[in-house]
């Protein structure tokens, strides 16, 4: 989508510094940290949300886990623990409408949000 913030970036046309790319992702510092460690992992395909994940996706879903192990790994918070969100809609807090998944550590993070 052209004016889709997220395919902007994800197709390396925002100037944004990756953590982590490949062909089906990318990883990035959240440009409003909640968290001493807070990572962006972006499918680069154009998903808006949750409610429009098809099933053909569950492999790039799988994926996107994988990578968030790896990057918790090398931001050393795997041991102590993490979160991994994605906010659907506008009560669950989305405001960029291109599917996302937060990487949060680095503090004790609290239950339930608010
Ligand atoms: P959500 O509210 O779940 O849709 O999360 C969107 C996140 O995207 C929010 O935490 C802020 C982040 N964000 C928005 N615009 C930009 C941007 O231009 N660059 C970066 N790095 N992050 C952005």
């Amino acid at each position: 989508m052209t004016d889709c913030l997220f395919c902007k970036i994800s197709a390396g046309k925002m100037d944004t510094d990756f953590v982590y790319e490949d062909d089906k992702l990318v990883v990035f510092e959240d440009i409003n940290p909640q968290a001493p460690v807070h990572l962006l992992i972006v499918p680069k395909k154009h998903i808006a949300d949750l409610n429009n994940l098809e099933e053909s996706e569950n492999e790039l879903i799988g994926h996107v886990y994988q990578v968030a192990k790896k990057m918790a790994a090398e931001k050393g918070i795997a041991d102590s623990g993490y979160r991994l969100v994605s906010n659907c809609g506008d009560d669950g807090g989305q405001t960029v409408f291109h599917i996302h998944f937060h990487l949060l550590g680095g503090r004790t993070l609290q239950w339930p949000p608010g």
